[in-house]
C-alpha cells in the first residue's frame, strides 16, 4: 500500500499522466487473484466508449440524427445513434472474449456470445448504450451506463437468464461514459470510483478524478418538475421543503449528466413513480443498479422512493423499473424523513 500511496503522490507532484489501460493493469496486479480477463473487459468497453464518442461527436454532421422510427423496449422514440451505439458495443464485448451475454435496453432479450471457447467468457454486460438519446438532437449530453456480472450458470454452455437476473449487490463492476463538453468514463469495480477522462490527442482515457467522494450534503435537486402532481404525496411534501429551502433545481433529463454533477457537486436525484409509470421510469438492470453502486461507491445514498435499497432489489426481468432517489447522503436521510412522516412506506 505505501509503494501505491507515494506512487500516486508522485503521479500527482511530476503530473504524470495515468491511462485507463495502466490504471486497470496496475489495479489487477494489486488484486492477485485476478486473471486477467476482467481487465480486458474493461479496456474493451474503453475501447467501445471511444469509438460511439467518435460518432455523438460528428452526429450533427453525419446523417446519423434523427428518429430511427422504430421503438424500444420502453416504448421510447430509437434514434439512429442509439443503434450505433447498441451495435458497436455488442461487437466489441462479443469480440473479447470475456463475455458470453449481452443484456441492453434496445433488445427486448439477452443476446448470447457464441465463442468456441465458452469456458472463458466468464462474465455478462447489461448496459444502456446511450441513455438520454432524446437530447442528441438538441446536442445536450448523453451517455453509457453500464454493469458487469459474474456468469452464474455452467461456464460450458450458453449464457441464461439467471446470469442477468442478479441484484446490485451482485455486481462486480459498474459505470458510466458521459458524452458532454468533454467525454469522460466514470467506473467503479467496488473498491472507490475513479474517473477518466478522453484525451482526443492522443486517444486515451486518462485519470483525471482519482477516489471520488461526493459530498455529503448538497443544495441541488433534480427531477422532473412536470410530474409533480402526478407524485405521491410524500414526494411531493419533499420537494416542496427543497424548494422551501431554496435549493437549486437541475434536471437534464440525461440521467448520466444528472448524476455526474451530483457527484461532484452533491444533491439528489429523484425518479418517483408515477401513475405513468406505477413502479418507477427507470430500468433496475441497467440504469438503477450501476448507479446506485457507484453512488454508494462514491459515499452517497440510494434508494427507492418507498426506502428499500436499491442494490438489494429483486429483479425478476430484465426492463423492470424501479423508482429511485439517489445521491448525497444528508438529502436521501432528508427525503427518507419525509417519506416515513407522509408516507405509505411497505414494513
Ligand atoms: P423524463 C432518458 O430517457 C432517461 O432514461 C434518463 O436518462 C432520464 O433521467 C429520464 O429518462 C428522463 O425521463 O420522463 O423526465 O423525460
Amino acid at each position: 500500500v505505501k509503494t501505491g500511496v507515494l506512487r500516486d503522490l508522485r503521479e500527482k507532484m511530476f503530473n504524470k499522466i495515468v491511462t485507463l489501460d495502466e490504471f486497470i493493469i496496475r489495479s489487477e496486479k494489486e488484486n492477485p487473484s485476478s486473471s486477467g480477463s476482467f481487465s480486458r473487459l474493461l479496456r474493451d468497453i474503453g475501447i467501445a466508449a471511444k469509438i460511439v464518442n467518435r460518432e455523438v461527436n460528428k452526429a450533427g454532421l453525419v446523417n446519423i440524427l434523427g428518429v430511427e422510427g422504430s421503438t424500444n423496449s420502453t416504448g421510447d422514440d430509437v434514434q439512429k445513434l442509439d443503434i450505433f451505439a447498441n451495435e458497436k458495443f455488442i461487437e466489441t464485448l462479443s469480440y473479447s472474449g470475456e463475455v458470453c451475454g449481452i443484456a441492453s435496453e434496445e433488445n427486448q432479450e439477452f443476446i448470447p456470445v457464441k465463442s468456441n471457447d465458452t469456458s472463458k467468457a466468464q462474465y455478462v454486460v447489461v448496459m444502456d448504450p446511450l441513455d438520454g438519446s432524446s437530447n442528441i438532437d438538441v446536442n445536450v449530453s448523453v451517455g453509457t451506463i453500464f454493469g458487469v456480472y459474474k456468469r452464474k450458470s455452467p461456464d460450458n454452455g450458453p449464457c441464461k437468464s439467471e446470469d442477468f437476473l442478479q441484484k446490485g449487490t451482485e455486481m462486480v463492476a459498474a459505470g458510466y461514459v458521459l458524452y458532454g463538453t468533454s467525454t469522460l468514463l466514470v467506473y467503479t469495480t467496488g473498491n472507490g470510483v475513479n474517473g477518466f477522462t478522453l484525451d482526443p490527442s492522443i486517444g486515451e482515457f486518462c485519470l483525471s478524478h482519482r477516489n471520488i467522494q461526493m459530498p455529503k450534503a448538497g443544495n441541488y435537486y433534480s427531477v422532473n418538475q412536470g410530474y409533480y402532481l402526478k407524485f405521491d404525496l410524500e414526494m411531493r411534501r419533499y420537494i416542496d421543503h427543497c424548494s422551501d429551502l431554496n435549493y437549486r433545481l437541475r434536471y437534464i433529463g440525461s440521467m448520466v449528466s444528472d448524476i455526474h454533477r451530483i457527484m461532484f457537486q452533491g444533491g439528489i436525484f429523484l425518479y418517483p413513480n408515477t401513475r405513468k409509470y406505477p413502479k418507477g421510469k427507470l430500468r433496475l438492470l441497467y440504469e438503477c443498479y450501476p448507479m446506485a453502486f457507484l453512488i454508494e461507491q462514491a459515499g452517497g445514498t440510494a434508494m427507492t422512493c418507498k426506502l428499500e435499497r436499491v442494490m438489494e432489489m429483486e429483479i425478476h426481468s430484465l426492463h423492470q423499473t424501479s423508482s429511485i432517489a439517489m445521491g448525497s447522503r444528508d438529502m436521501v436521510r432528508d427525503m427518507k424523513e419525509f417519506v416515513e412522516k407522509y408516507g405509505t412506506v411497505i414494513k
